[in-house]
Order: C-alpha cells, then sequence, then structure tokens
C-alpha cells in the first residue's frame, strides 16, 4: 500500500469560481484522490480557500462586510460546492486558520535564522484619508499613456499598459476616492530566493518524470525571466497573517502581514494540520504527511494546478521549503493544466460570462460536468466547452452508451427472468473474448491513471462502456430467449456482471452513478483483480434492482437556451 499526498491548488475566496477553475486543479486532483483510494493506497487529499491579499479585502467591502465574516460566509459557499461536485477533499481548510498563522511565522522565523531573509526599505503610496498604504490596485488615476481616468496603479485596463503607482495622473483612493496621498518609506520583508538557484535548479533537473507543461515554465522562469528575483514577502495591509520571526515580534514590521502568496503554499500544510485538529488526532498524525524525519520519506506527494501557478510552485515555495533547513517533504510530481475557454472567448467573472459551480449544480447533476470537464480537461493545450460539445459528451458518452446499457440488462431481466442474476450455462468463446478485451484495456486504464494521463484515461474507461453496449448488441437475449432461454441466461448473467465492474472502475469519474449502479446490483465497489473475476462476481441467484434512469439527454432546446442564459452581458 503506498501514500499518496494530493493537494489542490487552493481557490481565492473572494466569490464562486467557474468551470475552468474547477477543472484546473480541484476536479483532477479528486479524480487521483478517488482512484488511488480505490486502488487500496492510503490517501491524504487537502484544498483550503485562499483568504489573503488585496482581493479578499476589496471583495469583502464590495459586501460590505468586515473582512472576517465575509471569508467565513465565502468559506461554507465554496465548501457546500465543492460537496455538490463530491470533491472528496480529506480536509477543506482556510489560510485564514490559526494553524497557518503559526506555521508561516515559524516558516518565516527559520528562513531569516539561516540569513535568507533582507529587509528592504521601499516607498509607497500613503492614504492620509485612508490611514494606510495603498497597494498599486488601490491607486486609481488618469493613464499617461492613452488618458483613461480609471486606469489602477498596476495596469490600465483600456490600453494594457503596465504602470507604477508613481505613472498615474490625478491619483486618487480606490476606497475613499481622496486625493490626499503621499508618498512614504516602508520596510519589508525580502525572500532572497537568488541563492537557492543553483539548489532549485538541480531539484528541477533531477524531475525527469514531470510534465513538459510544468518543467518548461520551471525552467523558463529560472533562467530567462527574473523569476528568482528576491521578493518582497511582506505587505502594508491589515488583514493577513502578522509578521513575526517565528513567535517573536518582528522590530520594524508592526502593523504589517505576510504576501498572500508566502502563506498560500505553506496552507497545504497548515491545511493537513486542521485535518488533525478536526478529527481528534495528534501532531504526529499530520506529521507523518509532511516532516521525512517523521514518516514522510515513503510519501508520494502530487500537486495540482493551473499553469499560472506553477512559478510559485516550483521555484517560491520549494524556496521556502529548502531554505528553512528542516525536512518538510518537497513535492514529487507537479501536475499542471491549461485553460479552459468558454464557447469562443473567455470565462469572465465580471461580465457574468460562462457556467460558474453553483450555476451548473443548479443545471444538472454534478456527474455530468465531471464528466465532461475531465474527458476534455486541458492538458496538452487549452481547450474550449461548448454547448454542442458538452450535449453530445453526455447524451453518447453517458445516456446512449452507459445509461442505456444498465437499463436494458436490468430491465430485460427482470421481465424474462426476474430480479434475480439467471444462470444459463458457463461463459462461452463470445464472452472470453470480451474478458480478453477488457482486461487489456483495464491494464492500460490502470496505467494511464497512475500516470494522471485523464484524457487517455476516460477514453479507455469510454471505450470499456462500449465493448459492454457490443457485447449485448452481439448477443441479443431478447431474439435468442425464445427458442434458446437458457442461452438468453448466460449473455444476460454476463451483462449484469458488467454493472459493478463498470461501477468500480466509472467511480473516480462518476461517483454518483457507480453508487447508483452498485446499490441497484447489491454490490460493493472492490476495484477488480481482473476481468476475469469481476465478470464473475454476481452468482446466479443473486438479488438486484432496476435503477432509476441514470442520465437524461439534453434537448436542443435546453441546450440553446443555457447557450444564450450563459452568454454574459458584453
Ligand atoms: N489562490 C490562485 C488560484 O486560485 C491561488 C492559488 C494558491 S495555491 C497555493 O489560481
Ligand atoms: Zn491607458
Amino acid at each position: 500500500m503506498a501514500r499518496i499526498l494530493i493537494t489542490s491548488a487552493i481557490p481565492y475566496i473572494n466569490g464562486i469560481k467557474h468551470l475552468g477553475n474547477l477543472v484546473g486543479s480541484q476536479l483532477p486532483a479528486d479524480l487521483y484522490a478517488r482512484y488511488n483510494r480505490a486502488r487500496g493506497n492510503e490517501v491524504m487529499f487537502i484544498c483550503a480557500t485562499d483568504e489573503h491579499g488585496t482581493p479578499a479585502e476589496l471583495a469583502a467591502a464590495k459586501a460590505g462586510k468586515p473582512v472576517e465574516d465575509y471569508c467565513r460566509e465565502m468559506h461554507a459557499i465554496q465548501s457546500e460546492l465543492a460537496g455538490g461536485f463530491r470533491l472528496s477533499f480529506d480536509h477543506y481548510g482556510r489560510s485564514s486558520s490559526e494553524r497557518n498563522h503559526k506555521l508561516t511565522q515559524h516558516f518565516a522565523g527559520k528562513l531569516a535564522d539561516a540569513g535568507l531573509i533582507e529587509e528592504v526599505l521601499e516607498t509607497q503610496v500613503y492614504s492620509n484619508a485612508d490611514g494606510r498604504f495603498l497597494p498599486d490596485r488601490y491607486i486609481e488615476g488618469t493613464c499617461p499613456n492613452c488618458g483613461s481616468e480609471d486606469a489602477r496603479g498596476d495596469q490600465c485596463e483600456v490600453c494594457t499598459k503596465q504602470l507604477d503607482p508613481t505613472d498615474l495622473i490625478n491619483p486618487r483612493s480606490a476606497i475613499s476616492g481622496s486625493t490626499d496621498l503621499e508618498v512614504r518609506e516602508t520596510k519589508h520583508l525580502y525572500l532572497r530566493q537568488s541563492t537557492l538557484r543553483d539548489q532549485l535548479d538541480q531539484w528541477i533537473d533531477s524531475q525527469t518524470d514531470w510534465p513538459v507543461l510544468t518543467t518548461s515554465i520551471a525552467k523558463k522562469w529560472l533562467h530567462d525571466g527574473d523569476g528568482l528575483r528576491d521578493r518582497g514577502i511582506t505587505r502594508d495591509l491589515d488583514w493577513g497573517i502578522p509578521v513575526k520571526r517565528g513567535t517573536e515580534d518582528w522590530p520594524g514590521m508592526e502593523g504589517k502581514v505576510f504576501y498572500v502568496w508566502f502563506d498560500a503554499p505553506i496552507e497545504y500544510i497548515a491545511g493537513t494540520a486542521e485535518w488533525a485538529d478536526a478529527n481528534g488526532k495528534t501532531d504526529a498524525d499530520w506529521e507523518r504527511w509532511w516532516r521525512t524525519d517523521k514518516g514522510a520519506n515513503d510519501v508520494k506527494y502530487v500537486q495540482f494546478m493551473g499553469k499560472d501557478n506553477v512559478p510559485f510552485h516550483t521555484l517560491s515555495f520549494p524556496a521556502t521549503i529548502m531554505g528553512s533547513g528542516e525536512p518538510w517533504k518537497l513535492v514529487d510530481y507537479i501536475k499542471s493544466f491549461n485553460y479552459l475557454n468558454y464557447d469562443g472567448g473567455q470565462f469572465s467573472t465580471s461580465k457574468g460570462r460562462g457556467v460558474f459551480m453553483d450555476q451548473a449544480l443548479d443545471i444538472l447533476p454534478s456527474d455530468y460536468w465531471r464528466w465532461w470537464l475531465l474527458s476534455h480537461v486541458p492538458e496538452s493545450s487549452d481547450s474550449e466547452f461548448t454547448w454542442e460539445n458538452f450535449q453530445s459528451s453526455v447524451n453518447k458518452d453517458l445516456a446512449d452508451v452507459l445509461g442505456n446499457f444498465v437499463s436494458r440488462v436490468t430491465k430485460f431481466c427482470r421481465s424474462k427472468f426476474g430480479e434475480v442474476v439467471p444462470e444459463g450455462p458457463a461463459y462461452g468463446a463470445a464472452e472470453q473474448a470480451v474478458i480478453d478485451a477488457l482486461q487489456a484495456r483495464l491494464t492500460t486504464y490502470q496505467t494511464y491513471m497512475d500516470a494522471m494521463e485523464i484524457r487517455k484515461a476516460s477514453s479507455e474507461l469510454r471505450a470499456i462502456w462500449t465493448l459492454g453496449n457490443e457485447y449485448l448488441q452481439d448477443a441479443a437475449p431478447w431474439s435468442k430467449f425464445k427458442e434458446d432461454p437458457e442461452a438468453a441466461a448466460t449473455s444476460v448473467r454476463f451483462a449484469l456482471n458488467l454493472i459493478p465492474f463498470y461501477a468500480a472502475l466509472s467511480e473516480p469519474f462518476i461517483p454518483d452513478a457507480a453508487e447508483t449502479m452498485l446499490s441497484a446490483m447489491n454490490a460493493t465497489a472492490d476495484w477488480p483483480a481482473s476481468a476475469a473475476d469481476a465478470l464473475n462476481a454476481l452468482p446466479a441467484g443473486h438479488a438486484f434492482t432496476v435503477p432509476e434512469v441514470m442520465f437524461a439527454k439534453i434537448t436542443d432546446d435546453a441546450r440553446d437556451d443555457m447557450q444564450t442564459r450563459f452568454a454574459g452581458k458584453s
């Protein structure tokens, strides 16, 4: 039994995520977690909400709520939606937890002890009316390039020019609108990650099995970009983790917090500690996943994320871990994804363009989305959601192939033999041929799932479903029944045995449908040792029930309605 630690990039707290966010980290991570549990491995699957930073503060202000309340409420909402999509986290934590405060401060202290933190004096815009420093995007003004009056301190969205706050003409506070601004000096902590360049380079070079997408991004930032420039890890904000050196105050850093990207990955560790706290476990119980001196040596740690998050996970977070000088577990494999586009453009939160997690669950059950998203996951390039494609996948793969197979054989059996597996003679050449084909595909499916080749795994699964349909079509027990009911019984017994086999294999993709199949067949979801074993699991006389319709087809009218409804306002 292997031990697999799985983390998904932790979604920002500000607002409900769209399907592109979901398929870029949490959903594939869930697929891998479910598969590994099914294979009998010990799994720890952690996610959390990413609650700090300017966007959280801004969203709370917009909602007219204290940021603590806003985060608590949004965490509950995101947690409920995760449940709706059957994301099987062992714990869904919060980066604002006490555990993360302590661990983040701990890491900062260790990095300082190792001489990897530098104190830097910077100039920043201070708003007298607001009584605070304003980060770039809290400052607005006229763009020096195009004259737009709503340029932000980091960028003008109209002409896309990147700006410094001091470039703006007539700058004002985005919070109060006040123009009573001044430039003040403020001290910040910088992580000297450039001193770890060789160590990081060697580490990345040693990861020969990583996906090209991951290593190419890591290498690009390590070598050509200024990715390994020393970076500020503190901010002049109220909301966040107060800057401390371990448990000690940090002179000169009063009133400052850590930068959100410093504390967010540490939440993977803190989230596991939160799991221990929430389940009456000890520190040793979470440390055996994370500390190589406390049992984590045999853990395989896999991270899932969108490509924009790769630099933080291949450079900054490893720099924190390595720089601490403590035996924390480094990631073993980083599975990264391209982007999912929406119907000829991009998903857009501000324009309400595309389908968001809450809307998706209002329209259709989670399995429909899980199947489409995972079988079209943007693995080797960006992919695109279209309603035609969604409709066709759902109607063909789920309704016509899998759903129809289950419904047809269970209903036929009920009408001719009753709701028990019929006997008939032993399997013959036709059944053996299907078993052989299934065995070959099962082996391939496992190989792809082990390798996180998700699209290939989904095609293999689809092919496995199709084999059952083809068998039933050829065996045609409904036409055999009259002259040779015994032969028809054998075909039905074989086909009924395919249902729990399908349930076990499909569970990582479509857990609810798998559950429906298993409970109809009064069977358990043991991962098949072989196709031959699985196809003999239900003996003659085993009782079952005909399940409800598993998948309803999406009509052209419904498809067109949804396409209009989610087109967004321009
Ligand atoms: N919250 C960005 C994102 O959701 C960020 C990921 C943090 S992972 C430690 O894409
Ligand atoms: Zn401009």
